[in-house]
């Protein structure tokens, strides 16, 4: 089997105590399971040390880029600004604090070969770790999101997501907040994408800050929900769906040709 391109999108805020390990794990996985990589490091305007070790990494590294946002714009905006700069066969998002082991790369991408699956969701074999509060919160979250959707998800919010770059070019994500991984998995569905699912050993934080599991941030998750509910309940067709992805080809074509006369 022909080892696949990857982009590695990691969204990052304030992990400067699990960046540079984060990068040295990825590294590892991606140079045993790709023929080729790039990790895309969002960094949504943190405030401590972990844009510097980023740039330290890079200088041993030129496949690693940072990309940096001047204001903190969350989870769902960060993804979208890595999701855009991918280049490659498959992408993969992974959260800075290595909730799970990159070397399940190798499996995740054998998934995908073997279904001919669009998309791998990782799904936490056992979530309980994470503490009764937050476990009850994933429980009915995915709950909610299994019936407004009718979809068969196990772990929505888990940020293992491995997909062909096509689903992406197909989709357009609208999402600042943490609805993101919802709203991704809700549209490629409904676009014909066959989406397939993994069971991973799961290792909560131990260190730096917890983000994300704040009232804020639930909050704006329903509020993005009741925004773009209409939205993210649209059916594609397959041929519709193979349109947009043409033009979007063919406008990219057109942007790279332009490149040398205005340069
Ligand atoms: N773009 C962006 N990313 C964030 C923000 N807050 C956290 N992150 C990143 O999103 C990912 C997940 O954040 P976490 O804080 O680990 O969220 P969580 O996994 O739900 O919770 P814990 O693992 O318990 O901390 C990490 O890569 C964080 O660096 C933010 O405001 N903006
Ligand atoms: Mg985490």
């Amino acid at each position: 089997m022909e080892k696949p391109s990857i982009s590695l999108v990691i969204p990052m805020f304030n992990e400067e105590a699990n960046i540079e390990h984060a990068i040295a794990y990825a590294v590892d996985a991606l140079s045993q399971h790709a023929s080729d990589y790039e990790i895309i490091i969002v960094d949504d305007a943190s405030t401590d040390d972990s844009p510097e070790l980023v740039r330290r990494a890079i200088a041993g590294n030129p496949r690693i880029r940072l990309i940096r946002h001047d204001f903190n714009q969350k989870l769902g905006a960060s993804l979208r600004t890595g999701f855009a700069e991918a280049k490659n066969e498959l992408i993969l998002y992974m959260d800075a604090d290595l909730p799970f082991d990159p070397e399940v790369l190798g499996r995740a991408i054998r998934a995908i070969n073997v279904t001919r699956a669009d998309v791998i969701t990782g799904y936490r074999f056992d979530r309980t770790t994470e503490g009764f509060k937050r476990t009850l919160y994933s429980v009915l979250y995915n709950w909610l999101i299994r019936a407004l959707f009718r979809i068969s998800i196990r772990d929505v919010n888990f940020s293992f997501k491995l997909m062909r770059r096509e689903v992406l070019k197909a989709i357009d994500l609208h999402s600042e907040g943490s609805l993101i991984d919802a709203e991704l998995v809700v549209k490629a569905r409904n676009r014909g994408f066959v989406i397939q699912q993994i069971g991973l050993d799961y290792f909560p934080r131990i260190r730096g800050e917890s983000h994300l599991s704040s009232p804020g941030v639930i909050f704006k998750i329903f509020r993005e929900l009741i925004r773009f509910y209409p939205e993210m309940r649209e059916r594609v067709s397959h041929e519709e769906v193979q349109r947009v992805v043409r033009e979007k080809r063919e406008a990219a074509v057109l942007a790279d040709d332009r490149h040398p006369i205005e340069t």
